[in-house]
């Protein structure tokens, strides 16, 4: 039990309470959940009575509160955020260790084919890891603009620390009573705020395609012709139609319908409506002028390159989207994807004194060095 006390205590100060509903004090203060170790593990131990019980798994999503005392910043640092909790039980180090290098594969295939953003996976040094476990992982991802990394998630070998505490026991193959050996990860709405920051830029938001709600915005530039105009919106919206019935295929993920929006507002003029759809970040923008209508094909615009002196919009033919999209909707993931590596890559300096360390002209680096990569 003292190290059940240890652990909240550590983490006391950040926890928030309810003490009054309107005007009235409650005659006991509630706590708001800042993880769930402590309504969880007590229901394992109740669970659990042999081997054949092990492993158990369970996930949750839960929003939790933590009093933070650092600086908050949306998404990256919120008192309160939303996350998936895996918290699992086995018969052996060995498996919660598998468990362990299983959640945080599945939070870099995340990271790197959802949000196209880079990771390094590492071990948390002894001062920096779940002071309640055995070890903790994590991924860590890189934000070019300060020079720092951020923890991406976090994955904890919990050993036998709090099988000890809540009395979680299995009676094994010989019918020996043992503690199991437990593993929790976590993955929160940060990830979004690393996402944002990697790949956003001066115009604003810019997504990756597979996690963009809108993958693909068609703008129809009207003419002076107005039976042709109304023409253009229509096959806008065919040309919507055909893309809907096109699938994206997602390594690891399986594949979705591609998800598509015409923009056939009449209050705004196409330049309005190019830049409301930059500032959101939406991947791919094809516009129908009367010139494209007549040679049957779109202007492709890509959004995360649009920056680049040596940006250039491209044709393509109605009866190449199908192919062409989901292509092209693959290719930009796979280029901002290695955008970010780039830069990650040509920030890390290696040094092998400790005056090279001290000369180095940005001292940010320094932060980027917590984890020892496995
Ligand atoms: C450590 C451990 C862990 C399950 C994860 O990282 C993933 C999902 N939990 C979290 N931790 C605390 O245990 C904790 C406890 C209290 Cl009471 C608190 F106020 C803040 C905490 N922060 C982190």
């Amino acid at each position: 039990m003292t190290k059940e006390k240890d652990h909240v205590e550590g983490f006391a100060p950040e926890v928030a309470w309810v003490t009054k509903a309107g005007d009235s004090d409650l005659a006991k203060p509630i706590a708001i959940r800042p993880t769930s170790e402590t309504i969880m593990y007590p229901a394992f131990a109740k669970w659990i009575r042999s081997h054949r019980d092990l492993p158990l798994k369970l996930n949750q999503w839960t929003s939790v509160v933590r009093w933070e005392f650092k600086y908050p910043t949306p998404f990256i640092r919120t008192r309160e955020f939303l996350w998936q909790e895996g918290h699992t039980a086995h018969a052996s180090m060995e498996c919660a260790e598998n468990m362990v290098m299983d959640a945080l594969n599945i939070y870099e295939k995340t990271y790197n084919e959802l949000l196209a953003v880079p990771v390094v996976k590492g071990v948390k040094s002894e001062k920096e890891k779940f002071a309640g476990g055995y070890m903790t992982t994590t991924v860590e991802a890189f934000i070019p603009t300060n020079g720092r990394a951020v923890q991406g998630a976090t994955s904890h070998h919990l050993g036998q620390n709090f099988s000890k505490m809540f009395n979680i026991q299995f009676e094994g193959e010989t019918g020996k009573k043992e503690f199991a050996s437990q593993t929790s990860w976590g993955f929160t709405t940060r990830s979004i705020g690393t996402m944002i920051m990697i790949h956003g830029d001066q115009k604003g938001l810019v997504l990756p395609p597979r996690v963009a709600e809108k993958q693909v915005v068609i703008v129809p530039v009207p003419g002076k012709n107005k039976d042709k105009t109304a023409e253009m919106f229509k096959k806008c919206h065919e040309l919507k139609k055909q893309l809907e019935e096109c699938e994206l295929k997602i390594p690891g993920f399986g594949s979705v319908p591609i998800r598509v929006q015409v923009d056939d507002r009449d209050k705004y003029n196409p330049g309005y409506k190019y830049n409301h759809w930059e500032l959101r970040g939406v991947p791919v923008r094809l516009e129908l002028g009367e010139r494209d209508f007549d040679s049957e094909s779109v202007f492709v615009a890509t959004r995360y390159n649009n920056s680049d002196k040596d940006y250039k919009k491209f044709s393509m033919k109605w009866s190449e989207l199908e192919k062409g999209i989901p292509e092209l909707l693959d290719d930009i993931h796979n280029k901002m994807l290695q955008k970010a590596v780039d830069k990650r890559d040509e920030s890390i300096v290696v040094v092998s004194s400790l005056s090279s360390l001290f000369s180095l002209k940005n001292t940010f680096s320094l932060f980027s060095f917590k984890t020892n990569s496995i």
